[in-house]
């Protein structure tokens, strides 16, 4: 059976990202109005100066750098109020983003870097060691690292963007023109239902769908609790830019909707109710624990945050305990969306007045998506209320992985659907729960843990002939956390130092989310396939049967 989003369609313009935005709703909103705050210095821009200062730049980079269409440039920042402006301002003059964790090592930069074959990088000071290392291992000039943000390099080595804006023309041309279907905005990385993550290519299509779709539930939303029109909605940005929930629900939908978003550099519980506190900021797109924080911490009492309306929750599963002790504790409300960096990403939304009522799901689809509910192993429908694997058609999914058509075809099926590798029931209303995970990903925090990434780096080390990375529940956290199963070679320590000093040695050469807070156990061997492929459902199930007994 075909599950339709009950929601009316909404219409689709083919229009480039950059116009859709600003060509459009500049009619509707006055430049003046405030849209990206930063936390920390109060700096902002407004929607005249997003529009502006992304053409500037966009015009710099065609100028300075020549810059070409599909070109590809990587965002190696924390959250920074420059990011929109740029990113648009290269979307702007044809090029595409690729935005990376700032947390990620060299190595792993280098890899995102070499695979979008970006060709230039943006970031901050803090971090420029580490993108000139990256740069350097895949060729990319140290002139084309370009800094965002409110430092700039003493030593006038790297150059701020905000010198692109003196040294564009003046004039107004139009966007590049691109073929809104098939050229992209962004390429985001996820490991996808299996390996090493993975370039996911996004198109301006895909992306002005997302907004759009998202848009038409907002308006669902908001009504009871007066009116989220652009007026007075103040939105906190704890989201990272760097995934595709701050991209298109913070940057992008925040733009379109004219709401004003106080952008943190980094989450902090404290900081983050004086913020609310401070701006009387009215809602927030979050991961499950920071639902927890504010659930439970006891620094919350210290703040006013009676401003605040609502929580929308994804990237992760949000339990219905948890949405019930936010409830209780603080009169705000918590909705759930779900989605995938494939689908831009929001796929399933709740609308406020549903968050009580279906507790623990991710509510239904948006407008203009279909889905079908599949048994794995058949690739048949289940039956209407039985467990299926989630199948999504809609104008926000992705075209396919980067060069890698192999895994693009083993994601889509025959009849154009793209597999979740997320297990779903649904209810008579068309409410979806998600009960479990096909695939073998593991999400710390809504951070994506491929565990072949880190099987991969333990084999290199010289002690481990065999290993398998699982994610386990931390019920106290609200999240999973990754674990590994580790066979050592014949004869070599098995105890808990050995252990802790592969765990360190592990942590040294990732980004922090990917560290094994799950422990490290020996085992004598992994459980494998005849073909000699890990099972690591098996181990995870074995791991589930252990806990509840
Ligand atoms: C159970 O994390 C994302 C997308 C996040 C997002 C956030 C708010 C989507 C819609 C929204 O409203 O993308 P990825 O690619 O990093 O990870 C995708 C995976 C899914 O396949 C699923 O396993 O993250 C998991 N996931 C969820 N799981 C995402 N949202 C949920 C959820 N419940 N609500």
């Amino acid at each position: 059976m075909v599950y339709t989003s009950p929601y009316e369609s909404v219409v689709i313009p083919e229009t480039d990202l950059w116009s859709f935005l600003f060509e459009r709703k500049s009619k509707l909103f006055a430049d003046s109005k405030e849209i990206f705050t930063d936390s920390e210095t109060g700096r902002t821009y407004t929607f005249g100066d997003l529009r502006s200062t992304s053409l500037d730049f966009g015009k710099g980079l065609q100028a300075l750098w020549n810059w070409q269409p599909g070109d590809v440039m990587a965002f190696y920042t924390p959250n920074s109020i420059d990011t929109p402006p740029t990113m648009l301002g290269l979307l702007w003059a044809g090029g595409v983003g690729s935005p990376a964790n700032p947390l990620y090592t060299e190595h792993e930069l280098a890899f995102q870097l070499r695979d979008s074959g970006a060709k230039a990088i943006a970031t901050q000071l803090p971090f420029i060691e580490t993108a000139r290392r990256a740069a350097k291992s895949v060729g990319i000039p140290e002139d084309r690292i370009i800094l965002i943000g409110d430092a700039h390099d003493p030593s006038g080595h790297f150059r701020h963007f905000s010198t692109f804006r003196n040294a564009s023309s003046s004039g107004c041309p139009a966007a590049v023109k691109v073929d809104v279907h098939k050229d992209l905005a962004f390429l985001v990385y996820s490991s996808g239902t299996t390996g090493m993550p993975k370039g996911v290519c996004l198109t301006h299509y895909n992306i002005v769908s997302n907004v759009l779709q998202m848009a038409a539930i907002d308006s669902l939303c908001i009504h009871p609790f007066g009116g989220m029109d652009g007026k007075g909605d103040k939105g906190l940005g704890i989201t990272p830019f760097f995934h595709i929930y701050g991209l298109t629900c913070c940057i992008m939908a925040f733009i379109y909707n004219g709401w004003e978003l106080i952008s943190m550099p980094r989450f902090d519980l404290e900081r983050a109710c004086q913020l609310i506190e401070q701006y009387k900021i009215t809602f927030a797109y979050v991961p499950p624990p920071v639902i927890l924080a504010f659930s439970k911490h006891p620094i919350v009492e210290k703040y006013d945050l009676s401003s605040m309306r609502m929580f929308s929750s994804g990237a992760a599963p949000l339990t219905p305990e948890l949405a019930t002790a936010l409830w209780d504790r603080l009169k705000i409300a918590v909705k759930q969306g779900y989605g995938l960096s494939e689908t831009a990403p929001v796929a399933t939304m709740q609308i406020l007045d549903d968050w009580g009522k279906f507790l623990g799901s991710v509510g239904k689809l948006v407008p203009n998506m279909q889905a079908r509910l599949v048994d794995p192993d058949s690739d048949k429908d289940v039956n209407q209320g039985q467990p299926g694997e989630l199948w999504l058609k809609g104008p926000n999914v992705f075209p396919g992985y980067l060069n890698l058509s192999e895994n693009t075809a083993a994601t889509m099926s025959s009849d154009g659907y793209f597999k979740t590798g997320d297990i779903f029931v649904v209810d008579k209303h068309g409410n979806l729960t998600c009960v479990d995970r096909l695939k073998e990903l593991i999400k710390y925090k809504g951070f994506q843990v491929p565990p072949a990434e880190l099987e991969g780096i333990l084999l290199g080390h010289k002690d481990i002939a065999d290993a398998c990375v699982i994610g386990v529940e931390d019920k106290e956290q609200a999240t999973e956390v990754p674990r590994a199963y580790v066979v050592m070679k014949p004869g070599l320590p098995t105890d808990g130092a050995k252990a802790n000093q592969i765990v360190d040695w592990l942590a040294s050469r990732t980004a922090p989310h990917k560290k094994l807070r799950g422990g490290l156990y020996f085992v004598s061997e992994v459980p494998k396939s005849a073909s000699g492929k890990l099972l690591r459902r098996v181990l995870r199930d074995q791991v589930r049967q252990v806990e509840k007994a």
